[in-house]
């Protein structure tokens, strides 16, 4: 296995890790630390890219844009910490098949998430394929807040839009022998650069057991801040599970599918000792290179300590008590 790929955030380190913007304009305000910080910060702030820049690389001509913003989910109406600010979340993001940077927007132009279908298929009744836009007129968008915790130990509040993934298994009517979920991701090697690269199995899987994905807070967001998804937040369609490490929710889905076996996944596939396939938030459990107990907030740069499940114990914690 390539050791290239025995990374996040502590191996593979751009030069924005660990200070953030305001930080960095902080520093810069301080000024005594002279000309040549200054003229190191300015080209790092320069390189951050506008907020104007960052949001719009990243916009298209999102399907059902008129459904925005869906109505909120007053049981997911309070993250329990400030909203990240939307343009510090999509400066850095993880999308492994434009980039091994967080920059993933400087890269995204070629990425064209539509036309786009979704197939659900495999042991279910009533297997389909949606048009995209069909697919989100169908279920009623609604508006959560969620936190997100990746494994990388940084973290972000964020609304998504969608609808639950339960109410996508629902209609697809699972057969009795069904035990798993797996998702896939789009191939598309023409404008996704890194799937040229073979050392990476693409394209990009994860998987959930049944019981996970037909919980509640399993949820398909097809939008984010109030508009369709942004390119390198995994237009037009992905998953979201916030009590797990960020690297199961998979982005720009193409296929849904239940299964009797367990789903092999991507970073499981390429580091088995380090990313398994449950990847629940467990700050008890340090991953073999870094501790997992206090994440750090995007945008502010604040260490919090990270909670088991992510805090969500209350809706998922039954999934898995002995
Ligand atoms: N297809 C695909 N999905 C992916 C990834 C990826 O590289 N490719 N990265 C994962 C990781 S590690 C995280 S933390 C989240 C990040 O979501 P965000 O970049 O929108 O914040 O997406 C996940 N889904
Ligand atoms: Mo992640």
């Amino acid at each position: 296995m390539s050791r290239e790929w025995d990374l996040p955030e502590k191996d593979v380190t751009p030069p924005e890790i660990g200070l953030s913007r305001r930080r960095m304009l902080r520093l810069l305000a301080v000024g005594g630390a002279g000309g040549l910080a200054a003229g190191a910060g300015l080209w790092w702030f320069s390189y951050q890219g506008s907020n104007e820049e960052v949001l719009g690389g990243g916009r298209f001509e999102g399907p059902a844009g008129d459904l925005y913003p869906g109505k909120l989910n007053p049981g997911f109406a309070d993250g329990g910490r400030a909203l990240t600010d939307e343009a510090e979340a999509a400066r850095y993001t993880n999308f492994y098949e434009f980039s091994s940077f967080k920059w993933v927007w400087r890269q995204i132009e070629p990425f064209h998430p539509l036309p786009w279908t979704i197939a659900i298929a495999g042991m279910v009744a009533r297997p389909r394929t949606y048009d995209i836009d069909d697919l989100v007129r169908t279920f009623p968008l609604e508006q959560r807040i969620y936190r997100h915790r990746c494994v990388e130990a940084w973290a972000m509040t964020v609304p998504w839009e969608g609808f639950p993934l339960a109410d996508l298994i629902r209609n697809a009517e699972p057969l009795p022998g069904a035990k798993y979920v797996s998702f896939t991701s789009f191939y598309r090697p023409e404008e996704a650069s890194q799937q040229k690269r073979e050392s990476m199995p693409w394209p990009y899987t994860e998987g959930l057991t049944l019981g996970e994905a037909t919980n509640q807070l399993a949820f398909i967001a097809t939008g984010m801040y109030g508009h369709p998804l942004l390119k390198q937040h995994g237009a037009p369609i992905r998953l979201v599970v916030p009590w797990k490490y960020g690297f199961k929710s998979a982005k720009s889905i193409v296929r849904i599918e239940l299964t009797d076996k367990k789903p092999t996944t991507f970073w499981n596939t390429l580091v088995p000792h380090e990313y398994g396939f449950e990847a629940n938030v467990e700050p008890d459990v340090p991953h073999p290179r870094w501790s997992q107990a206090s994440e750090r907030l995007l945008g502010t740069g604040e260490r919090v300590p990270s909670r088991y499940l992510n805090g969500y114990a209350e809706w998922v914690g039954s999934l898995y008590k002995v």
